[in-house]
C-alpha cells in the first residue's frame, strides 16, 4: 500500500498500481498543516477520508490512530467508514492523543491489553459488512516494550478478531520484524510500516512471511520538496516560467479531477453544452 492523504493524492496511488491506499494520518494532519496528535478531529479526517473514497475504486485503509476515545468512540468510526465505502480501519494501542511514532526521543504510552481488546471487539461486533477490515497495530516495539509483549498484544489483538496485526518499529534495520515474524504462528497477516528501514527490499520481507507493506509517508513528502522548490523558484525568478518543467500542464490536472466524465455527461444531460455555465443559467 502506499499513503495518501486526499482524493488526488490517492488516486495517483491507485493510476500507479497498487491493490489498495493508506489513508495515512500523519499524511493527512500535515496537509492540513497541523501536527499528527490528534489536532484535526475525526470528523475532518472523516471527511477527507470521503475524497478519497469517491476519487478511487481500489480499497482504502484508514490510519484510525486510537480511535479517538473508547470503544465507543472507534465503533462510531466504524460505522461511519462502511458508509463511506473505506474498506478498513488500523487502530494503535497508544493512548488518546497520539503522538507520531517516527518523532525521535519520545515517550508513548501504550494503553492496558484489555481496553485495547474491548475496541477491536466492539468494532467487529458493529460491522455490516463481512468484507470490512479492523487492523490491529501494536506500538510495543516503539514504546520499546520488546518482543514478547509485542507477541502478547498481537495474539491477544488476533483472538479479540482483528483481520491482521500491524507491527510497528522504528528500529533502522529489520531486526524487530525479523524477530517478530520468527516467532508468529501466522494465525492472522502482519503488516509492516518500513519508513525506518526502508532500504531492504520487498522480497526479504516477502520471504520472512510479511503479508502488506505500507509505504506511509512517500508522496506527502514528495509533494513537499516540489511544492518548496516551485515556490522559491516562482519567487526568485518573479515569474514561473523557468519553473514550468517541474510542474505538470493543466490538462493533466483536469484529467486527474475527471473532467470527461463531466463532459460526456453534459452532452447527455444538457440540451446545448456550450452554453451551460455550470449552475444551469445561459451564458
Ligand atoms: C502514518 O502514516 O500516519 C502512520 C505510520 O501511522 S507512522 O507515521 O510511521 O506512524
Ligand atoms: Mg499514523
Amino acid at each position: 500500500m502506499l499513503g495518501a492523504h486526499d482524493g488526488l493524492s490517492a488516486r495517483i496511488v491507485e493510476e500507479a498500481g497498487f491493490k489498495a491506499i493508506w489513508a495515512s494520518g500523519l499524511s493527512i494532519s500535515a496537509s492540513m498543516g497541523v501536527r499528527d496528535s490528534n489536532e484535526a478531529s475525526w470528523t475532518q479526517v472523516l471527511e477527507t477520508v470521503e475524497f478519497m473514497s469517491d476519487a478511487t475504486s481500489i480499497p482504502i485503509l484508514l490510519d484510525g490512530d486510537t480511535g479517538y476515545g473508547n470503544f465507543n468512540n472507534a465503533r462510531r468510526l466504524v460505522s461511519k467508514l462502511e458508509q463511506r465505502n473505506v474498506a478498513g480501519v488500523c487502530f494503535e494501542d497508544k493512548t488518546f492523543p497520539k503522538t507520531n511514532s517516527l518523532i525521535n526521543n519520545r515517550n508513548h504510552d501504550l494503553v492496558r491489553i484489555d481496553d485495547f481488546v474491548g475496541k477491536i471487539r466492539a468494532s467487529k461486533d458493529i460491522q455490516k459488512d463481512s468484507d470490512f477490515c479492523v487492523v490491529a497495530r501494536t506500538e510495543a516495539f516503539v514504546a520499546g516494550l520488546g518482543l514478547a509483549e509485542a507477541l502478547k498484544r498481537a495474539k491477544a489483538y488476533s483472538n479479540a478478531g482483528a483481520d491482521a496485526i500491524l507491527v510497528h518499529s522504528i528500529h533502522s534495520t529489520q531486526m524487530e520484524i525479523s524477530s517478530f515474524m520468527n516467532e508468529w504462528d501466522r494465525r492472522c497477516p502482519v503488516i509492516i510500516v518500513p519508513t525506518r528501514y526502508a532500504s531492504v527490499h520487498t522480497s526479504t520481507f516477502e520471504q520472512i512471511g510479511v503479508s502488506i507493506i505500507i509505504w506511509a509517508n512517500y508522496l506527502l513528502r514528495a509533494s513537499i520538496k516540489q511544492m518548496q522548490k516551485v515556490a522559491s523558484d516562482i519567487f526568485k525568478c518573479r515569474t514561473p516560467q523557468p519553473t514550468e518543467s517541474n510542474i505538470v500542464s493543466l490538462d493533466e490536472v483536469f484529467r486527474l479531477q475527471g473532467l470527461e466524465e463531466l463532459l460526456e455527461a453534459e452532452k447527455r444531460y444538457v440540451l446545448n453544452p456550450q452554453n451551460f455555465s455550470g449552475d444551469g443559467s445561459k451564458r
